[in-house]
């Protein structure tokens, strides 16, 4: 048996990364005026925010066909792989993970097993890392699976945006709060229940909002101290290392990372989106 883990560029797992731990990935697309752009292969973050900047119309997303998906499996078969831990964002926000199983389903000798990981972005990423330092430690594909569940209850993030504007063109917003977020001035503070986006708070401010952000991580974390955090942000990396700055001495037994929104996320949530993410484990990164 040789396992593999298979994500998808939201994950936005480093180059580094995917080399330590042998993490394959497929693309997700950004289109501007109907021209796709796989994200963070044909368009960098830079090249995106810029863009989104100077166009008229707010760029859309889809996920990768199954088509992309049975030749990246196909790659797999060929390299030895039996078995596929494919983990991919949230299927209440995206089809990428229903494309997984279709696409496990049309390729002979390998075994496909979709893990959603009901969120994106960083979060994603260090369910891919566990799941692969457990394959070097040679546990089973049951235990992982387990654990990749485990790990998703034991994992969190909140995040703000500076409008709703995008996510509610993008119809990725859920709930009956949509119309208060997009009032001037309030910043929305959101995160995921059941594999979907909802509005949790709304403040006037966005230091408010990232106040309010780290009691609900306070909250969240109650009395454990161990865990490993990233902080996320859409083109606003002075921003995110001031918080950072902020943070960090309130959680000694925490490692911190900071990372980027790619441009499929970032498309969704407009330029500016800070988020803090946690996930009650130490991934030794
Ligand atoms: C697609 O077209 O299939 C991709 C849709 C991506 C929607 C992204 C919505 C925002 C996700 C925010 C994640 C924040 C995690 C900390």
């Amino acid at each position: 048996m040789k396992i593999a883990v298979l994500t998808d560029s939201t994950a936005n797992v480093s180059e580094e990364l995917r080399r330590r731990y042998d993490i394959h990935e497929v693309y997700l697309n950004v289109l501007f005026n109907g021209q796709t752009y796989r994200e963070m292969k044909d368009i960098s973050p830079d090249e995106f925010y810029s863009r989104m900047r100077t166009e008229a119309e707010l760029p859309t997303t889809s996920q990768p066909s199954v088509g992309e998906y049975v030749d990246k499996l196909e790659e797999l078969v060929v390299s030895g792989y039996t078995d596929v831990i494919a983990i991919h964002l949230s299927s209440g926000i995206s089809g990428t993970y229903q494309s997984a199983i279709t696409a496990g389903s049309m390729v002979e000798g390998i075994t496909v097993h979709a893990v959603d990981s009901e969120i994106s972005l960083t979060p994603q990423a260090f369910l891919c890392i566990r799941a692969a330092q457990m394959i070097q430690e040679g546990e089973s594909v049951e235990s992982i699976l387990d654990e990749m569940a485990k790990m998703i209850e034991d994992m969190t993030a909140y995040f703000m945006v500076n409008d709703l504007k995008n996510l509610k063109k993008g119809g990725r917003l859920s709930g009956a709060q949509a119309f208060v977020g997009s009032m001037l001035q309030v910043k929305p503070i959101l995160h995921f229940v059941d594999k979907k986006i909802v509005a949790l708070d709304k403040v006037r401010t966005k230091k408010k909002a990232l106040k309010r952000i780290e009691e609900l991580m306070a909250d969240f974390m109650g009395d454990d101290t161990v865990g490993t955090a990233c902080i996320i942000h859409g083109h606003a990396e002075a921003e995110a290392l001031a918080w950072l700055k902020e943070i960090e001495p309130h959680y000694p037994d925490v490692k911190f990372v900071i990372e980027e929104v790619t441009p499929v996320v970032g498309s969704h949530l407009g330029a500016g989106s800070l988020a803090f993410g946690m996930v009650k484990r130490d991934l030794k990164l």
